[in-house]
């Protein structure tokens, strides 16, 4: 693609299904086993903490046994070899895009391996379950819950992203339902903001219409064929 310097690239659940990790919406996918309310909002927790830190450990668990697929990849070559500026703004909370060797990454809705204390809110980098309540590292209370993003909740980096969005010459979403806001708004807002658009989903989204152009299939096929194409 010519005249493109700045590139936002927004990853969802999609990019991560083919590495063998759940997506959210999909047969099969999370939600199917556990209402959105029980498990990712600040109520669910509230309610039953011990549900949502079993819920949390064992995907915690789960993340560090799979492995990057060829979407990541693909994307960690672009992020080595793209001299323009490039964000990578995952929805994700797995590390497979920094295990495929990507720096320009922000995780929006938090992180798996990472732990945030709800006393002295320090974030401390974690692997272990929080199902028995350590302590924390910092203040030592036994206030430790995983550092996620739940619905009702900021979204981590925003300022970032909307100052990448508002640079961006090309906005590329991979692998999202566009059923969550913020995020499923910044197609619109890097249109407004005279990027161009493109999505590469296993089908349309809810938002498909908003981008110039949509392009189905898996992430394993269509993120290296896309890079390819950035690369010349
Ligand atoms: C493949 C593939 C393959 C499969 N290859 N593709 C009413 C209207 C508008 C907004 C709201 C509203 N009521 C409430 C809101 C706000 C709310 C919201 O959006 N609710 C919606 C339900 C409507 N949002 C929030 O509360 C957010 N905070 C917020 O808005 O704060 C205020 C604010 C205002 C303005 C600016 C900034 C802030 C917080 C949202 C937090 C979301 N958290 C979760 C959980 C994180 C922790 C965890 O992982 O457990 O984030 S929910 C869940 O959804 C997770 C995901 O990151 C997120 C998005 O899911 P994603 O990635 O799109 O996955 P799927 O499964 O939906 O889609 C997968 C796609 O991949 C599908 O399309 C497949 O086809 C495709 N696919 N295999 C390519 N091989």
């Amino acid at each position: 693609m010519e005249s493109i310097r700045n590139i936002v690239v927004l990853t969802g659940a999609g990019i991560s299904a083919e590495s063998g990790i759940d997506t959210f919406r999909d047969a099969g996918g999370l939600w199917e086993q556990h209402r959105v309310e029980d498990v990712a909002t600040p109520e669910g927790f509230a309610r039953d903490p011990q549900l949502v830190q079993r819920f949390y450990d064992a995907r915690r668990e789960a993340v560090q046994q799979v492995e990057p697929n060829p979407a990541h990849d693909a994307l960690a070559l672009l992020d080595r070899q793209w001299e323009g500026e490039l964000l990578i703004v995952t929805q994700n909370v797995d590390d497979l895009h920094e295990r495929a060797g990507a720096s320009r990454v922000l995780h929006m809705h938090g992180e798996l391996l990472s732990a945030l204390c709800s006393a002295c809110e320090a974030r401390h980098k974690w692997s272990e379950p929080l199902l028995g309540q350590p302590a924390c590292p910092g203040c030592g209370e036994q206030a430790l819950r995983p550092d996620v993003v739940w619905f009702g909740e900021m979204p981590y980096e925003m300022d970032r992203i909307y100052a990448a969005l508002r640079r961006a010459d090309l906005f590329v979403s991979i692998g999202t339902s566009g059923a969550v806001y913020p995020a499923a708004g910044f197609v619109r807002d890097a249109r407004e903001m005279g990027a161009r658009t493109l999505e590469l989903n296993l089908e349309r989204s809810e938002g498909s219409y908003w981008f110039e152009e949509s392009r189905q299939g898996r992430a394993s096929k269509l993120v290296p064929e896309w890079v390819a194409e950035m690369l010349g």
